[in-house]
């Protein structure tokens, strides 16, 4: 096969998938989307505006804590390691961890977002030729092959940042943890940012943004669902929302529909009630505590953790306990995010 066919084979699957997803996810009751369908081109900008804003507090207490320990953190990495980022993005963050990471043997950053990802490794290439870049673009809730890199590496690191663990259900962090676990292997450590449990009107503003941004990100979804998969939703017939649910501590966000409506979609036709609510995306808030627990079953032991003196956001490093690994836990299939 030919590589244009194997990309465009690649593609047309990708969109069985999405179409799927989104037929299953507006069929279930309450409707839900996948956030990780927000990341198309479009979507990753938005979401890199939203990093800048001023209510996003998120990426500013993660970097300022990645400019001030990035040398501790990679000590804790250690040399000759194999740095696979899960959901790379713009690599903004991993910056300051490769600037303190002197005897890296491959950074493989890996994202669903193709483009995105292609034009980030191409710049960090530049930007650091003593570095393999390996990009891999994959969807990391599913199984994925390492690349093979040109120096051996002595183990493997996951640098997980931005609080993206935040979108999946405790149960459903702790089956991607394991597989990480899994992965990582004997030696092997993981680096996570983690979005800490603080006041609801704090949390609330950072999804519900004055400019906007957030709702045109969220809104953005449907704009790429009637692009990749022919559906006609009228995009002024629905608006966003973003909630702090301090019991279960998770911000829920949806696209609610201002009136009763249909909306066809893969000629499948979907009803909306006024007022009806698609949720987009879970986003967890947790204590250290609460959150080494979860890693704790998935094999992984707290090492060392950072936080700024607000305690608005940590970031973890964890260890792979040996046993974790000679006991191969069965590792389960990981389902898309929100649900
Ligand atoms: C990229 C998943 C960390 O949950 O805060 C930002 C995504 N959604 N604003 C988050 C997001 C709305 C973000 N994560």
């Amino acid at each position: 096969m030919d590589l244009s066919v194997a990309v465009q084979k690649r593609a047309s699957s990708a969109r069985w998938a999405f179409l799927r997803d989104v037929i299953a996810g507006l069929r279930t009751r309450p409707k839900c989307l996948p956030c990780k369908y927000f990341y198309d081109q479009r979507g990753s900008e938005l979401f890199d505006r939203i990093c800048q804003l001023d209510e996003y507090y998120l990426t500013r207490a993660e970097l300022a804590l990645m400019d001030q320990f990035a040398p501790e953190m990679g000590a804790q990495i250690g040399p000759d390691a194999m740095l696979v980022e899960y959901g790379s993005g713009s690599s903004v963050k991993t910056r300051y961890l490769l600037d303190g990471l002197p005897d890296l043997a491959a950074y493989v950053p890996v994202d669903i977002s193709g483009e995105h990802l292609e034009q980030t490794a191409r710049e960090l290439a530049r930007d650091y030729p003593r570095i393999e870049v390996l990009p891999v673009c994959a969807d990391f809730t599913q199984d994925f092959a390492l690349p093979r890199s040109l120096r051996t590496a002595t183990h493997s690191a996951v640098y997980f940042p931005g609080s993206t663990i935040g979108n999946f259900l405790p149960s459903r962090a702790a089956e991607l943890l394991r597989r990480i676990t899994q992965m990582c292997g004997p030696g092997g450590g993981l680096l996570i940012g983690i979005d800490l449990k603080k006041d609801t009107a704090t949390i609330e503003a950072a999804y519900n943004d004055r400019l906007g941004v957030t709702a045109e990100f969220n809104l953005n979804l449907l704009l790429r669902i009637n692009r990749e998969l022919g559906a006609d939703f009228d995009l002024g017939q629905f608006f966003h929302r973003a909630r702090y649910n301090s019991e279960l501590g998770r911000v829920e966000m949806y696209l609610v529909s201002r009136r009763a409506q249909v909306v066809t979609c893969g000629g499948k036709t979907i009803e909306f009630g006024r007022g009806e609510a698609i949720c987009t995306e879970y986003s967890h808030k947790y204590t250290v505590g609460e959150f080494a627990a979860v890693a704790a079953a998935a094999g992984l032991t707290l090492h060392r953790e950072w936080t700024d003196k607000n305690r608005r956001f940590a970031v973890l490093h964890f260890a792979v306990l040996p046993s974790a690994v000679l006991s191969g836990a069965v590792v389960s299939r990981s389902q898309p995010s929100t649900t």
